[in-house]
This record gives C-alpha cells, sequence and structure tokens, in this order.
C-alpha cells in the first residue's frame, strides 16, 4: 500500500504539532520542518517523535521559509502529495515590532515555497495549503466575515499574510497548482503560544492560584474574537485539500465572545468569584469569594486582573466573527469543541503545569 507523504513548515507549533497527530492517524508520512534554535523548541512533537509506532513515519528535517535552497531541497526529496504551510511570525502584536521580518517569512516565506514546488517540478502533484486568517478581515466590512467579505488588514502581520493569500491564488491560476487557503479565525488550545491572549491567561490564573504570580497585566479586553480548538481546525486543513477543487475557505465557530469574557469564565471555571471596577487603563478585577481550603494562596480583595497600556497595539481589530456558510455546506464542517470546553482544557493543563513548577 502506498502511502501518502505530507510537509509541514511550522510543526513545532500549536496547529503544527495536532495536523502532525492527525495525519499520522490517517497513515500518511509526515515530514515536518523545523528551524535551528539555541535552545528546544519541539515541545509541541517530542511525543510524536519518541513514539515507537511512528517510526519510519514521522521525519523531521532543517529548514527556514527564508532559505529557499532548503526547501527545495526538502520538497525535492520527500516528493510529498500535501504541503502545509504552518511556518510564519504568527504573532500580531509583535508584527508591530518587526514588520520587515513579519513581512519577509509570512510573504516571501510563502513564495518560496510556492515557487519550491514548481521548481521541482511538483506543480501537477503537491496540494498546497496555505495558513490564512480572520485578521484579513481587519476592520471589518461585513457583521460576518465570509470568502467573499473584501479585507482591510490592520496590522503588518495581516498585510502580509494578504500577500500570502494572493500569491497562493496567484500560483493556483497561472501554474495550475492544486493551492488553497483556510481562512481560519482563532483557535486555540493547551498548545497555544504562551503570548497568545487565551494562554495568557490560563497561564496567568494557573500561576496567580499557585502562588506564582499576584497579578495578570491584559491589553484591551473588549476586544470580541470567534475562538474554536486547534484540534478541530486541523482536521479542516486537511480537509481543503481534501475538496474536488483548490478553494478558499472560512473556517470559524460563528460564536464571538470579548477577552473580558473569556477571564470571566475561567474564573467561574475555578469556582473563584470576582468584581471588575474602574474605567479605561484603571479597569480591575478583585478577588471577593472563594475556597481558602482549596486555594491557600489568594486573598479576598486581591486584585487579579490590571489593564496596561503596553499590551494595546497601535492599531486593533476590535470585532470579528466568521460566516462559515461555505464549509459547513461543501466540507460538512461543524465544530467540535465549544468555549467552555476549551477554557476546561487549557485551565486544566495549565494548572498542571503550575503544579509541576512548584515540586521542581
Ligand atoms: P505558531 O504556534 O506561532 O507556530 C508558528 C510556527 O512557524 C512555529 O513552528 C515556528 O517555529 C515556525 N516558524 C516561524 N518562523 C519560521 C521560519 N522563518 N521558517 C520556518 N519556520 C518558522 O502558530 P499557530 O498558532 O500554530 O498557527 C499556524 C499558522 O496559522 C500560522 O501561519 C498562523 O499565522 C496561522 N493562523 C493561526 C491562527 C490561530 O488562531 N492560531 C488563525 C489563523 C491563522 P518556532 O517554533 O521555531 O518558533
Ligand atoms: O490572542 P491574540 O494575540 O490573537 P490575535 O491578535 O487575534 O491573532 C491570532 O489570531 C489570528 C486569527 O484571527 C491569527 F492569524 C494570528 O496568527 C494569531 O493566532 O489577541 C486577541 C485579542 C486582540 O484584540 C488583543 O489586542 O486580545 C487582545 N488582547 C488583550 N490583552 C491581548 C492582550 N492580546 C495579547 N496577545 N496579550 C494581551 O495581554
Amino acid at each position: 500500500m502506498k502511502f501518502k507523504k505530507a510537509i509541514i513548515t511550522g510543526i513545532t507549533g500549536q496547529d503544527g504539532s495536532y495536523l502532525a497527530e492527525f495525519l499520522l492517524k490517517k497513515k500518511y508520512i509526515v515530514h515536518g520542518i523545523k528551524r535551528k534554535s539555541s535552545s528546544f523548541n519541539s515541545s509541541r512533537i517530542d511525543h510524536i517523535y519518541e513514539n515507537k509506532s511512528y517510526k519510519n513515519k514521522f521525519f523531521l528535517h532543517y529548514g527556514d521559509l527564508l532559505d529557499s535552497n532548503s526547501l527545495t531541497k526538502i520538497i525535492r526529496k520527500v516528493s510529498p502529495d500535501e504541503i502545509y504551510n504552518f511556518a510564519a511570525q504568527s504573532h500580531v502584536g509583535v508584527s508591530f515590532e518587526l514588520p520587515n521580518y513579519t513581512s519577509q517569512v509570512n510573504s516571501i516565506g510563502t513564495l518560496n515555497l510556492l515557487q519550491a514546488i514548481n521548481d521541482c517540478g511538483l506543480s501537477q502533484k503537491t496540494k498546497f495549503y496555505q495558513a490564512s486568517t480572520s485578521e484579513l478581515y481587519g476592520e471589518i466590512q461585513e457583521k460576518r466575515q465570509s470568502e467573499k467579505t473584501p479585507f482591510y488588514p490592520k496590522s503588518p502581520y495581516a498585510t502580509s499574510k494578504l500577500f500570502a493569500y494572493w500569491i497562493t491564488k496567484n500560483y493556483r491560476e497561472s501554474y495550475k497548482i492544486f493551492a488553497s487557503n483556510g481562512i481560519l479565525f482563532n483557535h486555540e488550545s493547551p498548545r497555544r503560544g504562551e503570548t497568545f491572549v487565551t494562554r495568557k491567561i490560563t497561564i496567568g490564573l494557573s500561576r496567580i492560584i499557585h502562588g506564582l504570580e499576584k497579578c495578570l497585566n491584559l491589553g484591551n479586553i473588549y476586544s470580541l474574537r470567534d475562538w474554536g480548538h486547534a484540534r478541530d481546525y486541523v482536521e479542516m486543513c486537511w480537509k481543503v485539500l481534501q475538496f474536488q477543487k483548490p478553494d478558499d475557505f472560512v473556517i470559524a465557530t460563528e460564536k464571538q465572545y470579548s477577552v473580558k469574557f473569556f477571564v470571566d469564565q475561567c474564573f467561574k471555571y475555578l469556582k473563584i468569584k470576582i468584581r471588575w471596577s474602574g474605567k479605561g487603563l484603571n479597569e480591575y478585577a478583585k478577588i471577593i469569594d472563594f475556597d481558602k481550603k482549596k486555594y491557600p494562596n489568594l486573598k479576598i480583595n486581591m486584585v487579579v486582573i490590571k489593564i496596561s497600556k503596553k499590551y494595546f497595539r497601535p492599531n486593533e481589530v476590535n470585532n470579528l466573527i466568521g460566516n462559515a456558510n461555505k464549509a459547513k455546506k461543501l466540507l460538512k464542517w461543524k465544530p467540535k469543541i465549544n468555549i467552555h470546553q476549551l477554557i476546561k482544557e487549557m485551565m486544566d493543563a495549565d494548572l498542571e503545569n503550575s503544579r509541576k513548577l512548584i515540586l521542581r
């Protein structure tokens, strides 16, 4: 039996690790591209690498989206059926600090991959998935954003991903590569990068509970997002490439919550009562009731959330919510994990991580 071969860029990231697990279960041979780092950056995939049943099924290659030679070399050697381009400088806030680098990696990096497919003579064999994003909608032009909603990017990150979106379409039309964009809304998990807001909250609260920190500083807590679970979303990335033709799809839960709601629901899950007071940069949340036996490090009136100017962006995307009708109809998209299950999974994992930190 001939197994399908996939290359995943960004294998060490949140989505790369979940997709690798998903494809291996589907009997794919998975090749991940990871970049050289001076410290370990493989914690999300170590369990796969060490799993004996994936010996000769899971391979890692050093490569970088900015090094087209490395990409061509790996693609030529593997001759993959599918490439999933997840690698990116993916933090919107950081993209304002590193606009040039972000643009190089996210825009030119994507072009380098597409050109490598062509240069290796694989344009009629290798399918290409581009990790596009709801950030493309930025200053929203429609209440719910679908594949037809005009884009209005508001950060160097979003602008760089707009180039990547169009160059993917361009290579589809020019060279008939099966190249598709998944326009994914925010998706989170216990493997989410620690500086994205949901993970920052679940880590922050876990550390406060374990007495490792006193207070969590956040930026714009009134920002609205459509949050799903990364495990659900990577399955859709695969489905996008199994569709009968290359196309672009919005993947979203179609439900919207504020950052403040996410904080409230985390505290609710922990059975800790908080009260919000103040306005703007002076807004804060303090603890008003909790189980003293369960949480010996907490105190009544302890201020646990503060607002800090540091975490506001020069240009904010205030409001995103998807319209995923096309994916529901054509790809049978239906999210399995809701926000409360997501919060439970993330809180439980980070409480355990903090507990282990204390025991060290
Ligand atoms: P992530 O956790 O930040 O992972 C990004 C990955 O890209 C990491 O493996 C990182 O390697 C790698 N990378 C960065 N620069 C690279 C370079 N120059 N060459 C090779 N690899 C490089 O991101 P994610 O949340 O999994 O998201 C996956 C993709 O989907 C990203 O493209 C993101 O922009 C996009 N996206 C994400 C969401 C979301 O809500 N998560 C929504 C829409 C779109 P290191 O581990 O070495 O840093
Ligand atoms: O968690 P975030 O940093 O995610 P953001 O900016 O929505 O971007 C993520 O989702 C995109 C899909 O729409 C991806 F393309 C992108 O790669 C990334 O995965 O911030 C969410 C919201 C923002 O409005 C931000 O201003 O939360 C607000 N926020 C409030 N306080 C904060 C904080 N964000 C961060 N990171 N840290 C804070 O302290």
